[in-house]
């Protein structure tokens, strides 16, 4: 049995929601009457065409009934860029920071106002429009944490382009990928950036891909816009006498960012969307290997956006907020940009590493701008404690209320950790399960509002109603586990996956009829509490990235000697999961260093960094099922060095176990 920690006073008292009772109070408003409670949140936007009463929400969970829908608000009418900048700076924000700008080196910072955003937001929005880009048109975004991102996506969203936003961790291959999925128009980029010590030349990387999706993809990609980023911050490492030696520029097609906004008004009309438009797309990994271009749309994503922020982090109007998280991901599309500016909030936004110049980095900033709210992942914190208590004792944190978590279930050692060293044991933890798809947080702790449990995610967020199935569809009342599905849509659930309704249906809602199918595993314990497992599909969590399975056993198979590949994911201290890979040979081929290398490398570059495999392990022969099938909880055995293995049953030839066992590294 897990302890149970109340909310401190401290956190009781500021809290908009002080009571389990008030918390659970709202839920079920939330549920019996969905109009009521989020016209509440939606009251408060900038409407040219409202949300009609009667008409507020309409959807189909169940593929026998037809085809798989959601609507939030259909018919409204308004603009999701408006509400951010314009209606703020009418309603007096306009001198209020939006953003203290933090570059990876400490003597590069900047701050914007609301009213500034908007100016730059105009500017760009007008220079898109002078390039042609229009209503719908997909704009692709490699960018690092720089104002200029912000500044893109949300003069995106002012003109009803969709972005395309791609962590610039990403390979070119994996860029060029996306980019041609979407058709984009444009990419918008940076020449380059620096992270930590580490140089990134970011537009060698674009210049790559533009010409991987025209030669491999048939897509060319007419224009890119570059950000000058380099000569305006100071070196962390070694930089030529001249910047622009670096890369490449191609005077037909790429464009300096500072060149096609100077002399652009500030005033710029939005498109008027209606609710139901697309905002932007995400891609995130599927369990098949292609990546899912998921679809968020205005007026349900803005609504569950500015709520999630608003109870979930207790966000106040003094408040200073922290997420740490890539724009590249969800996490920073709704936590650092959408989510902060519908609130009117105040946040810092981070360029550099935890690690950079010093181990204290996360927390000499928190101190720096007296944070309230700071939100980062499992696998930061674990880092983090590698280095010993001393980094955070230095800093004065008094400033923090509220401690957000995101990613991956937060192990109870790092929350506890996270609790009592960092929060003083006085701050609420909010231990947030949600995914691109859902667009907000959906199970999490309240601060002042629920009980905490180390490694539980808590209670749903309103609006949401899980429920754990068992392997034939039945639902599993009280304690119990299962798979995590949802029976009815919150605002911000994704509502498809860009060009490809089929894949959407079929991935999440044929397993279980009349489900939304997270993927993901969880039990609710005797008090209530929900604990999310993990996946139960083929993907991987590394350090809080999300990969399939197969998308790297597709990588593995591209080298000449390798006739078969098998993923598996082994626990790793830090990074959460790690990649544990098995190869079978052709006929000749040898294994060795060489091989292994050439592997890891063919990795990095194809998807990313961060998918680089821990383990690279010969194996003559795979465990099969006499179907066929790997049999991958064996090999989760054979990494862990397991010889538990369980039933063999279905083994087709039950020697290649134990010959597994003797090759390992
Ligand atoms: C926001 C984000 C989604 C997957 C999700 C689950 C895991 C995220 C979690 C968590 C346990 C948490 N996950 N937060 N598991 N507790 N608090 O991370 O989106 O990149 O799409 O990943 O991450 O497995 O299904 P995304």
């Amino acid at each position: 049995m897990s302890r149970v920690y109340k909310p401190s006073n401290y956190v009781v008292e500021k809290s908009r929601i002080p009571s389990f009772d008030k918390y659970k109070e709202m839920h079920k408003k939330s549920l019996d009457n969905p109009e009521a409670f989020w016209s509440e949140i939606a009251d408060e936007f900038y409407w040219q065409t409202p949300p009609q009463p009667g008409n507020f929400m309409s959807y189909n969970f169940d593929l026998s009934k037809g085809n798989i829908f959601i609507k939030w608000m259909e018919g409204a009418v308004t603009n999701v860029c408006f509400n951010l900048l314009d209606r703020n700076v009418r309603n007096g924000y306009g001198d209020k920071i939006a953003y203290y700008w933090e570059g990876n080196c400490p003597d590069d910072y900047s701050r914007v106002t609301y009213r500034k955003l908007m100016d730059q937001v105009c500017q760009f929005a007008n220079a898109l429009r002078d390039c042609g880009v229009g209503k719908g048109d997909r704009v692709s975004i490699y960018m690092p944490m720089i104002l200029e991102t912000v500044v893109c996506m949300l003069a995106c969203a002012r003109i009803g382009a969709i972005h395309s936003v791609v962590f610039a961790g990403f390979s070119s291959d994996s860029l060029a990928e996306r980019m041609s999925d979407c058709k984009a128009k444009v990419l918008v980029t940076s020449d380059g950036a620096w992270r930590g010590e580490k140089l990134l030349v970011l537009k060698n990387i674009c210049d790559e891909a533009m010409e991987k999706a025209k030669i491999k993809h048939k897509h060319e990609v007419p224009l890119c816009i570059v950000v000058s980023h380099l000569g305006r911050v100071t070196p962390c490492g070694p930089l030529p006498d001249d910047i622009t030696t670096l890369y490449k520029w191609d005077g037909d097609r790429d464009v300096w960012w500072h060149d096609i906004v100077e002399g652009q008004s500030t005033i710029c009309p939005p498109e008027w969307m209606n609710a139901e438009d697309p905002l932007f797309m995400l891609y995130t990994s599927g369990s098949t290997g292609k990546p899912k271009g998921v679809l968020h749309t205005t007026a349900g994503y803005l609504t569950y956006a500015t709520a999630t922020l608003r109870y979930v982090f207790d966000y106040q109007e003094k408040d200073i907020y922290w997420c740490t998280a890539d724009v590249g991901w969800i996490t920073g599309h709704t936590y650092v940009v959408y989510a902060p500016l519908a609130n009117a909030a105040t946040s810092v936004m981070f360029e550099g590493t935890p690690f950079y110049p010093d181990n204290d980095r996360y927390w000499a900033l928190v101190e720096k701008y007296k944070v309230t709210q700071f939100y980062t992942a499992p696998t930061a914190i674990r880092a983090l404690i590698k280095f010993g208590d001393d980094f955070v004792k230095k800093h004065n944190l008094s400033s923090l209320r509220v401690l957000g978590s995101v990613g991956e279930p937060i192990n109870p050692e790092a929350w506890l950790w996270y609790y009592n060293l960092v929060g003083s044991g006085r701050c609420s933890i909010a231990d947030t399960f949600w995914q691109t798809e859902t667009g907000g947080h959906v199970i999490t702790t309240l601060p002042g509002a629920t009980p905490m449990k180390p490694g539980s995610a808590g209670f749903p967020f309103f609006g949401v109603e899980p429920t754990l199935l068992d392997d034939n569809g039945k639902v599993i009342e009280g304690p119990g586990e299962g798979y995590l599905v949802f029976s009815r849509p919150w605002p911000g659930i994704m509502r498809s996956l860009f060009g490809d309704h089929d894949r959407y249906e079929k991935v999440y809602f044929s397993k279980f009829p009349g489900y939304y199918c997270t993927g993901d595993g969880a039990k609710r314990d005797e008090d209530g509490f929900l604990w999310v497992t993990g996946r139960i599909d083929d993907m991987l969590n590394v350090s809080g990235h999300l990969m399939s399975t197969a998308e790297v056993e597709g990588v593995l198979t591209e080298e000449a000697r390798v006739s078969e590949a098998a993923v598996v994911s082994k626990p790793h201290p830090i990074k959460g999961e790690s990649l544990y890979c098995f190869i079978s040979l052709n006929e000749g081929a040898s294994f060795d260093v060489d091989l292994v290398n050439s592997l890891k490398k063919l990795v990095r570059q194809r998807i990313g960094a961060f998918a680089a495999p821990d383990v690279i392990q010969y194996a003559p022969g795979l465990p099969k099922t006499r179907s066929g099938k790997i049999m991958r909880r064996i090999l989760r055995k054979v990494a862990l060095g397991d010889r538990d293995i369980g039933d063999t049953s279905t083994l087709a030839d039950p020697n290649v176990v134990e010959e597994l066992f003797k090759n390992r590294p």
